[in-house]
């Protein structure tokens, strides 16, 4: 997207660089302006979906277009307001608003950055049309130094559309029903499969940013092995640069690479831009409570400099970990990693999907709170910001793409899937916190053309890392599924007890141990639950125990926990995530009560009973894997204090 600049791409053994998206970082060279906070807003006619265009409201400031309205950014738009229309709301909407950039930043080139928009959105700036993007949950970024005004105000106009097609990923489709005594005319409704709420709008931060102007840092590729006796990190480090067309072919630059630790003191350095560094006696990258350090994390110091063009720098926050796996296994730092998680959402009362930063850090302190170790981006990548605190509090993550609830695996969904993973991948293949790539949830995988559709998304993203497992999360019966033999890790939902057997907790621990072991046999692969669970409503009581009730939920999960310990022994089973961290909403339907109820907290991130019953779960395991020592024990209702007896 940077317009008259080359790009200078390494081809690594461990990935295919020059993806990647940078976090916008103050450095010495590079400063950046947050235009978070408060814009106009407004949507299209029904009746005149394209009003926006054919009126070119992005040819002033958006509120001299009409009747505009104010909106918080970032947030979804749909909660905001008292009125279900905006809720509800399909189409183009407006954003806008205006903003001043420092007249010394002319010498500069300046990107202007989304951390994302739901769904696709066309940009334009001081009145002409800058770039454009499709697919939520993801970064995306474009030089706009030449639509910037340094010296007098400046105005950005976004306009986003929540629409969801067959070849948009995830998918959903636009229904016009026949005018009939059902439907008045032009009735018209979004449909989707998958089971949580289409929020739109400006999700996350709007950052406006600096890069030197003629040669800058475009991406940073690093990857990490360790050997043991005596421990040694061997860090391999690709920097890619940017320049532009003064800088001639054949012209130099150089790179300086330093990896800093926590005190401040570098451990190791490189003068040239792709380098293998030996670090020895590191600070691993530990998962929490494996280590009395999780999340131990290192500064590289990146700099290019090109004599006569000028310089660039960027400090990128890395981890020094290595992730194996095997036909059994998986392990971090060769220690076999058992996940204890969870499938989450990015959700909450108001915001929506929208970035908002106390909610983040409450959560975390909540899967600390409750001894786990790890969860799923269910089901579509989460914010940088985010993902940064999993790195530093060592909380492991599957990182998930919004492939969730595919079906007719066509041509055009393919290219857009790709390019998903591709994007993915490029923003957080540094992060140590990232142990495997899932493709997708759920995906129609009984149907044949599934098997060839998702082979193609396997080697992809194969091409693109080669340092952590793959995996695809699937729902259908071991002997329908088509996609999941492509992949390196089994992971499954199951509800029993739920959407089948409902109420029949007997049934639970043989079902699920026979399905597992299936599973393991057909596959002969590591195999993971990724979700199981029961909606429950916080404060209903019963004994005996009813489907929704607190009760119901704690004894379905402890059910599961039986076949699980089982499966476990068996030397093949990986991981647990329940379904959900916490309630989340969800499209209005019959068997959903103002959205899906699975939450061990309630949306208001609040214990039901089954939290207290998880984290007695997870803290038990914790510390039969050897490393902890709880004092006191079983007090798993308040903060353990915790102590690392041995390291591994
Ligand atoms: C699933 C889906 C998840 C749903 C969940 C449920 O299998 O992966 O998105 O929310 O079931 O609660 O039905």
């Amino acid at each position: 997207m940077i317009s008259n600049m080359k790009t200078l791409c390494v081809i690594l053994i461990f990935s295919q660089t020059c993806n990647g998206i940078l976090y916008p970082r103050d450095t010495e060279t590079r400063e950046t302006k947050v235009l978070d906070g408060v814009w106009h807003f407004k949507t299209s006619d029904k009746m005149s979906p394209d009003e926006g265009f054919s009126n070119a409201w992005y040819s002033t400031p958006l509120e001299y277009s009409g009747d505009t309205m104010l909106m918080p950014v970032p947030a979804s738009y749909n909660d905001i307001t008292t009125d279900s229309k905006l809720r509800d709301y399909v189409g183009w909407v407006w954003y806008g608003r205006s903003f001043f950039v420092p007249s010394s930043w002319a010498a500069n080139r300046v990107i202007l950055r989304f951390g994302s928009v739901h769904y696709t959105c066309n940009v334009y700036i001081n009145g002409k049309p800058a770039f454009n993007h499709s697919g939520g949950h993801i970064p995306f970024e474009a030089d706009v130094s030449e639509f910037i005004n340094y010296t007098q105000e400046n105005f950005v106009s976004v306009a986003v559309n929540n629409t969801l097609t067959r070849y948009t990923v995830p998918q959903g489709s636009y229904i016009w029903q026949q005018a009939s005594d059902k439907y008045p005319p032009g009735y018209s409704t979004l449909e989707y499969e998958f089971d949580f709420f289409n929020y739109a709008g400006i999700h996350r931060p709007v950052v406006l940013y600096t890069i030197p102007r003629h040669i800058s840092i475009q991406d940073i590729s690093t990857s990490t092995r360790v050997r043991h006796n005596p421990t040694v990190a061997e860090l391999t480090v690709s920097v890619q640069a940017r320049t532009d067309d003064m800088f001639q072919l054949g012209d130099d630059y150089q790179c300086d690479i330093q990896i800093i630790d926590a005190a401040g003191l570098e451990v190791a350095n490189s003068s040239s831009c792709f380098a293998v560094l030996a670090i020895q006696n590191p600070q691993l990258w530990w998962p929490y409570l494996m280590s009395e350090n999780p999340g131990y994390m290192y500064t590289l110091k990146a700099t290019v400099i090109a004599p006569g063009y000028g310089k660039d720098s960027y400090y990128l926050p890395i981890g020094l970990r290595e992730v194996k796996w095997d036909n059994s296994s998986l392990l971090i730092n060769d220690e076999k990693f058992y996940f204890r998680g969870f499938g989450r959402h990015e959700d909450s009362n108001i915001r929506g999907k929208g970035l908002d930063l106390p909610l983040v850090f409450r959560d975390y302190n909540l899967i600390k709170w409750l001894g786990a170790n790890s969860y799923r981006t269910s089901h579509y990548p989460y914010a940088d910001e985010i993902m940064d605190l999993a790195d530093t509090l060592g909380i492991v993550i599957i990182d998930e793409c919004p492939a969730v609830a595919l079906d007719h695996f066509e041509k055009p969904l393919l290219a857009n899937h790709l390019q998903a993973m591709t994007e993915l991948v490029g923003r957080d293949k540094n992060r140590p916190s990232v142990i495997m790539w899932s493709v997708g949830n759920e995906p129609r995988s009984y149907r044949n053309d599934s098997g060839e559709y998702f082979r193609q998304v396997y080697e992809h993203t194969r091409s693109l890392d080669g340092t952590r497992p793959i995996t695809l999360v699937v729902n259908a019966d071991y002997k329908t599924d088509h996609a999941s033999q492509h992949f390196d890790v089994i992971a499954i939902n199951r509800y029993f007890g739920w959407y089948s057997d409902s109420g029949h907790l007997e049934l639970i621990q043989n079902q699920t141990l026979s399905d597992l072991r299936h599973w393991r046999q057909a596959r002969g692969k590591p195999v993971m639950i990724t979700e199981y669970g029961a909606d429950t409503v916080t404060g209903l009581h019963m004994l005996p125990s009813m489907v929704f009730t607190e009760e119901y939920q704690a004894q379905l999960m402890m059910q599961n926990f039986k076949a699980f310990d089982i499966a476990r022994s068996e030397g093949w089973f990986i991981g647990e995530m329940i379904w959900n961290f916490a309630d989340f909403m969800t499209k209005q339907e019959a068997r959903r009560v103002a959205g899906n109820k699975k939450g061990i907290f309630t949306r208001d991130r609040q214990p039901k009973m089954s939290a207290h019953v998880l984290a007695s779960r997870y803290w038990q395991i914790a510390e039969q894997e050897t490393f902890i020592e709880r004092k006191p024990k079983n007090m798993y209702l308040f903060q353990p204090q915790v102590s690392i007896v041995s390291h591994p």
